[in-house]
């Protein structure tokens, strides 16, 4: 398959695209009781937050297309998704200097670490929808984190929480062996 340079260009070392979204993730997938559901602040912030659904569904949406890079080696270009960005939700928490990481808490306690200032970067969200539909549960209903800047691995699905640290803890995957920072573009797979 030839690609036309611009296209090539978008798809980092070692990754070919994927036609469809393949559904990935470890173990099984979590049942959620939307009325008991909540996302929580916590850590390093002056007060903590805590949403109900209804309360996260009032906030303004943010529309972004994204192209995503799983470590498996798929990628796809120009996908489209509508949540939360993270530059509304930070007008909400007032950090502590000394927060530097965060700790992505998906239900079920699995969880991934970002630096903040990947977190805080332009282009990410709490998304609740996928190509103009509500997501759907295996792609992280109610709420997944797209961070399109590092593997996809730390694209959270069913996430319930961010937890704000001044050292970096490793996730799930990064305990595993996988890379702290999970940058593509500089083919950060393993630690
Ligand atoms: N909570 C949770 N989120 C997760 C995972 C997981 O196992 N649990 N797997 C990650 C991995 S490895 C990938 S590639 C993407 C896959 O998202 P998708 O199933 O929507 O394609 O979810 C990420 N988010
Ligand atoms: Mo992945």
């Amino acid at each position: 398959m030839s690609l036309p340079p611009e296209v090539r260009s978008r798809i980092p070392r070692g990754q070919r695209l994927a036609a469809r979204m393949p559904v990935l993730h470890y173990g099984p997938m979590p049942r959620i009781d939307i009325n008991k559901w909540d996302l929580r602040l916590w850590g390093l912030v002056e007060e903590e937050v805590r949403w109900s659904y209804p309360e996260l569904r009032a906030m303004p949406a943010a529309q972004m297309t994204a192209d995503i890079h799983c470590v498996t080696t798929w990628s796809m270009l120009d996908t489209h998704w509508e949540g939360l960005s993270i530059q509304e939700l930070m007008k909400h928490v007032r950090l502590r200097p000394t927060a530097r990481y965060v700790l992505v808490h998906a239900e079920g306690g699995w969880t991934t670490n970002l630096a903040l200032d990947v977190l805080l970067a332009p282009d990410n969200l709490l998304a609740w929808a996928y190509e103009g539909q509500e997501l759907t549960p295996e792609h992280g209903w109610p709420l997944r984190l797209v961070v399109p800047s590092r593997y996809f691995w730390k694209s959270a699905k069913w996430v319930r929480g961010l937890e704000f640290l001044d050292h970096d803890v490793p996730g799930f995957w990064e305990q595993a062996g996988y890379h702290m920072n999970g940058d593509p573009w500089r083919e950060e797979r393993f630690g």
